[in-house]
């Protein structure tokens, strides 16, 4: 048994750096150390895991595609450190206005035709205004129109707009944790945890899917990856869709000269993703170009069933829509079929 949410686990105080001691208590929550343990485990026995728990909650083993296009771009106010958007960075990136809606319906139509299950709709916003909450719900309503599943990512959201949203027939909502909670503070000052959370929670309210992950490749520990896929995976219930971005450096950005993370390490956080949210789609996101084939080959037996897939991210580049095809043929993935949301409830 590998569900975190089914999993019996002994009452125990685990005693790891001061400040992430935590009781294993009856709730069954992951505590940073068991996460830790995960990580530090002989990779063939962390695959294993990996993939038992991938078998017996996807057993047709498909992949959902999922393409993004950036409504909004550039110009936002916040300070995250790995963003080009930010306008407080001098990046390539210009900021735009918000596109209009028949714009968006082409690139849509464009991504359906190519065989993409979901459209995302990003936006470089601290918050969306109620005005761009109207616009953004006719977009959804026409995207949904096409038989596409539907995503946004606007920024924080208050209540009534997570509702507005759901109403409009949204389906999932990204808003990211990004990384630890004591790691954030050194990325990104203009907004806190808190106030993340917060959205999270208004999404679920409003009854939408959430669709949470983070960036690793910052300069993070270990142990900060742990806390941060603990925070997530102890979300109740956990998302039902959880992005894994690798860093994209960009330049003018405090983060373009961070290096790499170990790719042997990418795949391990991976791997104890799909074991600590067994149901959710794990989605192997930004970073995909530096990885390569055979690292992201690795990440899909580390049990990642999901990607972005279009020749573009939101403002940097993605692997060519006919190489993805190519590599997930070569592995003999399928890729998702159905329309319908996976809903964990
Ligand atoms: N402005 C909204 C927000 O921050 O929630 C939505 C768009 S924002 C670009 C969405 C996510 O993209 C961020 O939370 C972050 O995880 C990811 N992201 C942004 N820049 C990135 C980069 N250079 N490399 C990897 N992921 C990145
Ligand atoms: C997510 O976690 N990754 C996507 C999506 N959610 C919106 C965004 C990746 C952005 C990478 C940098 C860029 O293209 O601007
Ligand atoms: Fe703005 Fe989102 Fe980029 Fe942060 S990640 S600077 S909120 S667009």
């Amino acid at each position: 048994m590998l569900d975190a949410q089914t999993t019996e686990k002994p009452l125990t105080l685990v005693k790891s750096k001061a400040n992430l001691r935590k009781e294993v208590d009856a709730s069954g929550e992951w505590t940073v150390a068991q996460i830790e343990a995960l990580f530090a485990l002989p990779f063939d026995q962390l695959m294993l895991k990996a993939q038992e728990a991938h078998k017996a909650h996807f057993p047709e083993g498909d992949v959902e595609l999922a393409t993004l296009l950036s409504i909004k771009t550039g110009g936002c106010p916040e300070d995250c450190g790995y963003c080009p958007q930010a306008a407080r960075y001098d990046t390539d990136v210009k900021a735009e206005k918000l596109m209009g809606l028949e714009e968006v319906l082409e690139a849509a139509k464009a991504a359906k035709a190519a065989g993409s299950n979901r459209f995302c709709m990003g936006a470089a916003w601290r918050e969306p205004k109620d005005r761009d909450i109207e616009k953004v719900t006719a977009m959804i309503k026409g995207v949904k129109a096409l038989g596409l599943e539907t995503c946004a990512t606007l920024g924080m959201l208050e209540a009534d707009q997570a509702l507005a949203l759901q109403e409009a027939g949204l389906d999932f909502y990204n808003h990211n944790l990004d990384t630890s909670e004591d790691f954030y503070r050194s990325v990104i000052s203009t907004r806190g945890y808190q106030d993340r959370l917060d959205t999270i929670s208004n999404v679920r309210a409003a009854g939408m899917s959430v669709c949470c992950g983070g960036i690793v490749g910052m300069g993070e520990t270990r142990e900060q990856r742990a806390a941060f896929l603990a925070r997530l995976a102890n979300l109740n219930p956990y998302p039902e869709s959880v992005p894994i971005n690798h860093l994209v450096p960009v330049a003018g950005t405090p983060l373009a000269d961070q290096k790499p993370l170990d790719p042997l390490e990418f795949v391990r956080t991976i791997a104890v993703a799909r074991i600590t949210m067994p149901k959710a789609r794990v989605r192997l996101s930004a970073g995909r170009q530096q990885l390569g084939r055979a690292v992201q080959a690795m990440c899909f037996l580390a049990g990642a069933n999901s990607i972005f897939y279009g020749e573009q991210l939101l403002t940097t580049g993605n692997p060519e829509a006919e190489e993805d095809r190519k590599l997930l043929a070569e592995l003999g993935l399928k890729t998702k079929q159905s329309s319908k949301a996976e809903v964990l409830v």
